[in-house]
């Protein structure tokens, strides 16, 4: 067992050097006087040769979350984020319940304030310590996070530092919470020793019970239509070919409902949209996929003697309060596993004359989609104010195949096609706004050589801190494309009052309260001051050039930039 030693001085230098040993690459963080031992442990490290995650400043807590959580979800690695106290906490737990309902795995951590108030270095000295100290700082988003910690002293770092990165990467990953008091971190610490490589390591993804997938084939392979539907498959990319294979081979439909995630190659034969609604009615059995809301029942439900099958690493969703969808049998086991396996207890079942008979119709049902696509896009192109159509259709044609896209709500997929895995990051179903344009410089961080695009709503972009946004994407060099798809207004608050009372008053008012978002400022603006290309379009007819100059600014000129397109709300 091969034990390393480094020459530190503090903890707080122990500490990062672990981490950056770990294969934490960042440390994304938003400081206070807390952090006054790991400042000074960045500035000697810089002569000490001590290893350490870059850091990487953002100027609002939620940058620096939905930063970690973009580049954690392209990169498939840990990232580390430090905030400053309760209040830093506090400003980042909304990104952390979006880590947490993605399972993305984030070391979240935070300064404590200091424990004593004299004789030990780091102690208080400032007005601030006193009022900051929380009886329980870890209680605001314990909910949220698998583990939560606070580091004691010097000889714990290894095994808390382990423990958190291993807790936060075995399967159902997630983000943990690690609270560094300052005395701690400026405790003096002659030396460090520690295993390398380490002695704890994540445990690997469920492997599927026999039982249960005999089960499962059982239903599947006896339905003369069954329907997949996914939300968050393709996390594990591996698992992409996996379902491509498993759904070619049986000839089944496959919907991704509400995703996160690219599951399936848009151009797949057996991609059936994003809507699982249409295809409701007719199914006999449905295979659920790493998908926490496969339909909405009190819109359409499936007919109830259809047989449901959900696939996970937590296929019922413990940490959901309440999540009812029929379940017959649940497989607990990672995509990847599982769907091999699963057709291989299916094949023989088969009948190949069913499957055929079923290809058929599912190579018709998708030329009507496509044709009904195509449609919608034709009668978009001059509508104005620009529809969302007309933006995603424009975006299509103008990105490159090979770029990411990273969708806060607006990007409608049906029009903007997707086919790489990894291509495609979709808000979590936490859905705390604000996400996407940090995530998407994330990306960027973890992808500087792909092109990345963030499609935000405006209610969307405001929620995420456009200046400290626009700030870190200047500052560390990430050039990304956002479009923003400006309706004036919060329009899902729109179509939810519309949707409950749709002969009621505020259907017939014209400004009822809480909707229309009047008087925003000029985005294009916002970006441009930050040093980036800014364009605000209200013409559908300048939207494709508009969309060269913008990818123009991104792809040549190394700099970010931002549309905004005046668009039309939900009617
Ligand atoms: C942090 C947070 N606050 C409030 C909401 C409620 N909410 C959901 S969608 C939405 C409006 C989003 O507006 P925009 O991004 O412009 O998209 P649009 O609905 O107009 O398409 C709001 C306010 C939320 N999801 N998260």
């Amino acid at each position: 067992m091969a034990r390393k030693k480094l020459d530190v001085e503090t903890v707080a230098e122990a500490y990062l050097a672990l981490l950056a040993e770990r294969g934490v690459e960042y440390l994304f963080a938003n400081a206070g006087t807390d952090f006054a031992p790991i400042v000074e442990a960045y500035a000697r490290a810089a002569h000490s040769g001590l290893p350490a995650p870059r850091p990487m400043l953002a100027t609002h807590e939620n940058v620096a979350i939905s930063m970690a959580h973009g580049y954690a979800a392209a990169s498939g690695k840990v990232p580390a984020v430090m905030v400053h106290v309760s209040v830093g906490t506090a400003n980042a737990v909304c990104g952390i319940y979006n880590a947490a309902r993605v399972n993305v795995p984030i070391l979240f951590t935070a300064g404590r304030s200091p424990l004593t108030e004299g004789g030990l270095p780091g102690a208080r000295d400032n007005y601030i310590h006193w009022a900051q100290e929380m009886f329980d700082q870890a209680g605001m988003l314990r909910e949220m996070v698998k583990w939560d910690y606070e580091l004691r002293n010097g000889v714990q770092v290894e095994t808390v530092v382990d423990r958190a990165l291993t807790i936060a990467t075995s399967p159902p990953e997630g983000p943990v919470y690690l609270s560094l008091p300052r005395e701690v971190l400026a405790e003096r610490l002659p030396g460090f020793a520690y295993d390398s490589p380490a002695r704890r390591v994540a445990a690997a993804p469920p492997a599927p019970d026999e039982a249960a997938l005999a089960a499962a084939a059982r239903l599947l392979a006896a339905a003369t239509n069954p329907l997949i539907v996914t939300a968050d498959l393709g996390r594990d990319p591996a698992a992409v070919p996996a379902l491509a294979a498993f759904a070619e081979r049986f000839a089944i439909p496959v919907v991704e409902f509400n995703r996160r995630h690219l599951s399936l190659p848009a151009d797949h034969p057996c991609h059936l949209g994003y809507q699982p609604a249409p295809l409701l009615d007719d199914c006999d059995a449905i295979l659920v996929v790493e998908c926490d809301v496969p339909w909405i029942p009190g819109r359409k439900a499936p007919p109830p003697d259809c047989s449901v099958v959900q696939v996970g690493i937590d296929p019922l969703y413990s940490r959901y309060p309440i999540r009812g969808f029929p379940c017959d049998v649940p497989i607990t086991g990672a995509g990847r596993l599982v769907l091999p396996k699963l057709a291989a207890a299916m094949a023989p079942l088969a009948d190949e004359a069913v499957i055929a008979a079923r290809r058929r119709r599912l190579a018709e049902r998708r030329r009507a989609m496509l044709a009904e696509l195509e449609k919608a896009r034709a009668a978009a192109t001059t509508a104005r104010p620009i529809s969302p159509v007309w933006v995603s259709a424009c975006l299509a044609e103008a990105r490159d195949p090979g770029g990411i896209l990273v969708n806060e709500y607006t990007l409608l997929s049906d029009h903007c096609p997707a086919t790489r895995p990894g291509g495609f990051f979709g808000s979590s179903p936490g859905a705390g706004l604000g996400w996407g344009a940090g995530a998407a410089l994330g990306v960027k961080l973890a992808e500087p050589d792909r092109q990345v695009v963030a499609v935000l709503g405006d209610g969307s972009y405001i929620f995420a801190n456009p200046v400290a946004v626009h700030h870190a994407a200047r500052h560390h060099r990430l050039p990304v494309l956002f479009v923003v798809v400006n309706n004036a207004m919060w329009g899902a608050v729109r179509r939810a009052t519309l949707g409950m009372y749709p002969k009621g008053e505020a259907a017939r008012s014209n400004r009822p309260p809480f909707i229309d978002l009047e008087d925003l400022p000029a985005f294009e603006q916002v970006c441009a001051a930050a040093g980036g290309y800014g364009e605000r379009v209200e013409d559908p007819a300048d939207l494709p050039a508009a969309f060269r100059r913008a990818f123009h600014a991104v792809n040549v000129e190394k700099r970010q930039a931002l549309l905004n397109v005046i668009c039309q709300g939900p009617s």
